[in-house]
């Protein structure tokens, strides 16, 4: 197939902004989001190193006095996304950034591996070693706020407490959630079904319930211990702290590439022993051969195996008995030969839909975690396949947000969903062709 690499980067600058950031998604995503801020850098690193740095310095530009960074920064004032800055009024708490008006939540912790990364790829390492020791502390107390603020039990697990925290927001497995919650049938206008077919969107009923969540967490200004106290969804993620964990360990290297040594570099190692071992308690599923999610709210294991019970290959967390368990996991539910890899979610549970959002599809972002930890671990077969699926996926569907992991398709105009023009589906294939 032809190579899209023109196209890809055409994309990403396309939806650069004035402001020195990357939107998702034209209309449907118009601001910066977290996550994707990180994986578009990678992206813009190899053919603009300039405006990879600018996208994470904006970001870290809306830290809060707290050091949490926040999910979605609303740099520009626009009504094409629903719910924006005057539904979530991160101006309630009194740690906002009263400069960025943003969400007051979070998302999955990817800078200390996106800035390893960047260095990487510079060409310029004097000067890209530079910029991370500019940055490199602003990351380190966004670390500390999640083991400070974020860690009820002291842990050494930091706790989401809304779907989209960790990025994977409607997958099948919040719904044994949302069966413990009954929020109001709030009015509200949707906008991401006008940019989007709504069967490929989450349904009314589940924005009821992330809206609720929401709601709860502004009646309490945002206190991380109030919102700990009472939100009905409080999880361990293993998709979010796995990302933790490869990000403590990116920010000691950096750390030591800079010659750093100091208090800093101490607490790190110390979160990072005791993460990795109540990681393996607390989140190992023997039964499933997977990591799964933890429900702290009701105190025990959620039974679904996803892309993100995987995302600990990335990290250094799991133990050889562990990894010959997920390894032979991995085989038997998300590697069918008439699949592309990675189906967000286990495609052998009937909670699996091959189109809607997470509850199915592939995601370029997982692919790219995933495939770096199958590397990582030494399966270089699977490690392959993966990143062979998601470049044959882009070059034959473009860059969609999200693609169908059924090879053999009923309809032939099916096959990729979501936002066109999707920013991390084009950086990371930027990387993933290298
Ligand atoms: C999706 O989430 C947003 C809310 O954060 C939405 O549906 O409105 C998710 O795929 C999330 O992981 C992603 O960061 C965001 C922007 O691409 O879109």
């Amino acid at each position: 197939m032809v190579r899209r690499v023109n196209e890809a980067k055409e994309v990403l600058l396309s939806n650069y902004q004035p402001g020195g950031f990357t939107i998702p998604s034209k209309g449907l995503y118009p601001f910066q989001w977290k996550w994707d801020a990180g994986f578009i850098a990678i992206g813009l690193a190899h053919f603009d190193i300039e405006k990879a740095k600018t996208e994470i310095s904006t970001l870290l530009k809306a830290q809060w006095k707290n050091g949490m960074i926040p999910h979605i920064v609303f740099h520009t004032d626009t009504d094409t996304y629903f719910p924006g800055k005057d539904f979530h009024q991160s101006n309630l708490s009194k740690q906002a950034n009263p400069d960025y008006p943003s969400t007051g939540m979070v998302q999955p912790p990817v800078l200390g591996f996106v800035l390893e990364r960047l260095l990487e790829i510079a060409t310029d390492k004097k000067d890209m070693l530079a910029f991370i020791g500019e940055q490199l502390d602003k990351v380190y107390y966004n670390h500390e706020y999640f083991y400070t603020h974020r860690d009820v039990n002291q842990e050494g697990l930091a706790y989401i407490y809304h779907n989209w925290e960790s990025g994977t927001d409607n997958s099948p497995m919040w719904d044994a959630i949302w069966e413990t919650m009954d929020p109001p049938h709030y009015k509200f206008e949707r906008r991401d079904t006008t940019h989007v077919d709504p069967e490929q969107r989450p349904t009314n009923r589940e924005y009821d319930h992330y809206l609720h969540l929401i709601e709860i967490a502004k009646k309490y200004h945002y206190e991380d211990a109030k919102i700990a106290a009472h939100s009905p969804f409080l999880v361990l993620d293993p998709l979010f702290n796995a990302l933790l964990i490869k990000s403590n360990e990116s920010l000691l290297a950096l750390y030591q590439k800079l010659g750093i040594d100091n208090q800093k570099t101490k607490n790190l190692k110390q979160w990072q022993e005791k993460a990795i071992n109540a990681f393996n308690k607390k989140l190992w599923s023997p039964t499933h051969g997977a990591y799964v999610h933890y429900d702290l709210r009701n105190q025990k294991q959620l039974p679904y195996i996803s892309s993100s019970s995987f995302a600990p290959l990335f990290a250094p967390i799991v133990p050889p008995e562990k990894l010959v368990a997920l390894n032979q996991t991995f085989q038997e539910k998300f590697s069918a030969a008439n699949l592309y890899c990675c189906a967000s979610f286990d495609p052998t549970h009937n909670g699996f839909n091959p189109k809607r959002y997470w509850r199915g599809p592939v995601w370029i972002n997982m692919n790219w975690i995933i495939y770096h930890g199958f590397k990582r671990a030494g399966a270089i077969q699977t490690a392959n396949r993966i990143k062979e699926d998601s470049i044959t996926l882009i070059e034959k569907y473009g860059f969609k947000e999200y693609f169908d992991p059924r090879k053999k398709l009923e309809n032939t105009t099916e096959g990729a969903y979501g936002g066109d023009n999707f920013s991390w589906s084009a950086a990371l294939y930027l990387d993933l062709i290298k």
